[in-house]
C-alpha cells in the first residue's frame, strides 16, 4: 500500500499512523518527525528547518522534497509507504507524482482527516503542555492553520480528481478514529 495521511495541524495524523502503518507492515514517514529528529541532533537540516517550523512556517519544498526523496528510496519502503504530513504543496504533489511514477507504482488512497477547527487548536494547546513543541503556541498554531487553509487543503481537491481521496471523521477519541479509517482503507484494499 502506498499511502498518504493529510489533514489539519492537529488532525491525529501522526496519531493514526503508526496504527495504520503497522497493519499494512509498511513504515510511517513523518517529515515533521524526521525535522523535529534533526532539530534534535543539531544537523545542517535541522538548523535550517527550525526557522521556519519555530514560526509555523513550510520548511523550503526543495529541502523538503529531496528528504522524502531519500526516506523512501530506502529498502524498508521498497513494499509501499504512509506519508504523514508529505505533500502540503502543489510543488510536493508533482515531486511525489514523479517519484512514485519512476517506480512504476501509484498512490493507492490519500485519507483525510476532518475535525472542527476549535478542537485542534484545543488538542494542539494541551500537547504544549504534554510536550512543549516549540511550534504549539497559540499565534503559531493558527498561523499553521492558515498556511494548512492557503495551501494544502486545495490539494485535496487534486486527489479527489483522481478518485483516491477518503474523507474520514476525525473527531471523537482515538480509537473510533481508527476504526473509521481502517473500514475505509478494508474496502480500497478489496477493490
Ligand atoms: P507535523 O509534525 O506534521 O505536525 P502537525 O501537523 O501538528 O501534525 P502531528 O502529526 O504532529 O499531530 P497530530 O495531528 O497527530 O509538522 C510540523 C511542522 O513541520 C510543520 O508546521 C512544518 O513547519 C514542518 N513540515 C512538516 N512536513 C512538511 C512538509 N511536507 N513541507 C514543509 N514543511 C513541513 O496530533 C496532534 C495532537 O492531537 C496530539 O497531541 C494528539 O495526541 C492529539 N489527538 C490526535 N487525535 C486525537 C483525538 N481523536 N482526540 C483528541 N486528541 C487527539
Amino acid at each position: 500500500m502506498r499511502l498518504l495521511f493529510m489533514g489539519p495541524p492537529g488532525a491525529g495524523k501522526g496519531t493514526q499512523a503508526s496504527t495504520v502503518a503497522e497493519r499494512y507492515s509498511i513504515p510511517a514517514v513523518s517529515t515533521g518527525d524526521i525535522f523535529r529528529a534533526n532539530v534534535g541532533q543539531g544537523t545542517p537540516l535541522g538548523i535550517e528547518a527550525k526557522r521556519y517550523m519555530d514560526a509555523g512556517e513550510y520548511v523550503p519544498d526543495e529541502v523538503t522534497n529531496l528528504m522524502v526523496r531519500d526516506r523512501i528510496a530506502e529498502p524498508d519502503a521498497a513494499g509501499g509507504f504512509l506519508l504523514d504530513g508529505y505533500p502540503r504543496t502543489l510543488a510536493q504533489v508533482e515531486e511525489l507524482d514523479s517519484m512514485i511514477a519512476a517506480t512504476g507504482h501509484r498512490l493507492d488512497a490519500v485519507v483525510a482527516l476532518i475535525v472542527d477547527e476549535e478542537a485542534l487548536v484545543q488538542r494542539l494547546l494541551l500537547r504544549a503542555q504534554t510536550e512543549g513543541r516549540a511550534d504549539d503556541t497559540e499565534e503559531v498554531i493558527r498561523r499553521r492553520m492558515e498556511l494548512y487553509a492557503e495551501q494544502t487543503a486545495p490539494l485535496l481537491e487534486v486527489y479527489r480528481d483522481h478518485g483516491i481521496l477518503i474523507e474520514v471523521d476525525g473527531m471523537g477519541e482515538v480509537d473510533e478514529v481508527t476504526a473509521r479509517i481502517a473500514a475505509a482503507l478494508e474496502k480500497v484494499a478489496q477493490s
